[in-house]
């Protein structure tokens, strides 16, 4: 075996051809399919009814993995898992690129060529199968498909011919260089443009959502009293910022409406149908509810739960004014992007369910539903919450039925009363001296009467925070004089009607999890 040195370099010098080449066959495979990512995604921006085919594949695969696995992905990436969904697709794609590459080099072209036909047709499919989709909108799923098949052709094609038998390192050098750049060009500008969509309309749409101003409530409620959580450690606030707010949804990217073409509509099995517009809402008398949401998915002591000074209309008379025929039993809202959620009719019962357009002071930020959403105190978020609301169906149970219905998950979704303790956390060693526990616990509709703390199975009352309203969270507070050694510590809720937290555990599907949330100290 002879080697060579050039340029400090150590080579193997009978392998390095093949073995470069096949690595640039690679390489530009991965290149090809990037050039054709970032081609489809920016013509997908060319017009309305064109769509992205990385966003499509995601929502296509969202809605066909089942709820366990997205549970999962869910409770691992928090709520970065469309974050992980996207790049798992990508990688995927420029992968099969990259083989497709090595497989062109190899002279199995019928091969290569029709690995990147299937993944044009894969994507293709998805776009077809998403429901209201035109048959236009593939067109950048298939120019993609074009983009890659054009670039692997001529450049593959090209350097075989050209394949000198040996070639020189410096000119491997150069052109790994040339493969690195074009490389990290198409990264960055797929990048660029899968986060940025169409750049000018989308951030025309955020200026103007900037620039409203929202009305008073008719009969706004009294100030928020002074926050609990400002001089006790751990505390969650009563009110949850904005930014703090979990955030679920199956939408990749959160659809940015323009306010002024968005549209409401209530239909279905109704006298007659309503169209509102933002500006109909705002009109309207408008309601402040403080009201804590919480997500079905939310584990005993999770962080899927936050409380929420809503503003927005009456649902109940929107609906009335509709008016809904007899054979209806099911309020039905839905969005944009394939999300539906429904609950009975009988649940608009004189509760203060609303079409929310603000929360805490703010026009809804988009991630939560710009420009409107349903809210129904009492409800989970899947059976309830739509965000990004463009349509109230009333229609029946035996009919149609909400997004996660057909997916496992009840059919029915009251938010079950639940505790939490916040500080410290499980596992924490805690000084000598007296310890202040704190937390969180909710009994939608009837509120928190007393929360208990049992530290090594002896239950005693905590000191509960401000009420807001039957619907929303109380803060609560124990404080401890510390004894050496390693504590069980739980924590259970009774409601104004009287009802004890149960101890039951349960899983979080099919209707939410139950139990009493528990932690190991030691002193
Ligand atoms: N359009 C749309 N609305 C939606 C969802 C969704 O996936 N899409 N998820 C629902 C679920 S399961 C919950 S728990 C709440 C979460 O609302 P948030 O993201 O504002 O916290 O929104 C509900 N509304
Ligand atoms: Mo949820």
């Amino acid at each position: 075996m002879t080697r060579k040195e050039f340029g400090g370099e150590v080579w193997k010098y009978e392998d390095m051809p093949t073995k470069a080449s096949h690595r640039q066959a690679f390489a530009l495979g991965v290149i090809a399919v990037g050039i054709g990512i970032f081609v489809g995604e920016l013509t997908s921006n060319f017009h309305s009814a064109w769509k992205s085919p990385v966003d499509t594949l995601g929502n296509w695969i969202i809605s066909v993995i089942p709820h366990s696995v997205e549970s999962i992905a869910i409770t691992l990436f928090s709520t970065h898992d469309k974050g992980f969904l996207v790049a798992s697709i990508l990688i995927a794609a420029l992968l099969l690129g990259g083989i497709a590459g090595d497989l062109l080099l190899r002279s199995k072209r019928e091969i290569a060529f029709a690995i990147i036909g299937l993944e044009t047709t894969f994507g293709v499919i998805t776009v077809i199968a998403r429901p209201h989709a035109g048959i236009t909108a593939i067109a950048p799923s298939l120019i993609s498909g074009l983009a890659t098949s054009l670039v692997l052709y001529f450049a593959l094609g090209r350097a075989k011919e050209e394949q000198p038998q040996v070639i020189s390192p410096s000119e491997l050098k150069s052109r790994r260089q040339v493969l690195k750049y074009a490389g990290g060009a198409g990264a960055l500008g797929g990048l660029m443009l899968l986060s940025g969509q169409s750049v000018k309309t989308h951030s025309l749409n955020v200026i103007k959502r900037l620039a409203i101003k929202l009305p008073k409530a008719t009969h706004p409620l009294p100030d928020l009293p002074t926050d609990p959580a400002s001089s006790i450690r751990g505390l969650s606030t009563l009110i949850t910022p904005n930014n703090e707010f979990y955030q679920i949804d199956i939408a990749i990217n959160a659809p940015i409406f323009d306010v002024e073409a968005w549209t409401l509509t209530i239909n279905g099995l109704v006298k007659n149908p309503i169209t509102l517009t933002y500006a109909d809402l705002l009109k309207r008398p408008l309601f402040e509810l403080d009201d804590t949401m919480s997500c079905v998915s939310n584990p005993v002591g999770g962080p899927l739960v936050g409380n929420v000074r809503w503003l927005g209309c009456r649902l109940d008379d929107l609906i009335r004014e509709a008016g809904p025929l007899s054979s209806s039993d099911q309020i039905l809202s839905s969005s944009s992007d394939g999300f539906s959620a429904g609950f009975p009719l009988d649940l608009l019962d004189g509760r203060d369910a609303m079409i929310a357009v603000g929360m805490n002071g703010q026009p809804l930020p988009i991630k939560h539903g710009f420009p409107a959403r349903v809210i129904v105190p009492g409800l989970y978020g899947y059976v309830s919450a739509t965000k990004w609301l463009t349509n109230i169906e009333l229609t029946r149970f035996d009919i149609k039925q909400g997004f996660w219905i057909s997916r496992g998950w009840s059919q029915l979704g009251p938010i079950k009363m639940e505790s939490r303790i916040d500080y410290p956390q499980d596992g924490a060693h805690v000084p000598v001296g007296t310890f202040r526990f704190a937390g969180v616990a909710w009994a939608p509709l009837a509120g928190i009467a007393s929360v208990q703390l049992a530290i090594d199975g002896l239950w005693k009352n905590a000191t509960l925070g401000p009420s807001l309203s039957g619907t929303t969270w109380r803060q609560w507070w124990f404080d401890w004089d510390t004894t050496a050694g390693k504590h069980v510590v739980e924590v259970r809720a009774i409601s104004v009607s009287g009802e004890v937290q149960t101890k039951q555990l349960a899983d979080v599907a099919p209707n939410g999890a139950s139990g009493w949330h528990t932690i190991h100290i030691s002193v």
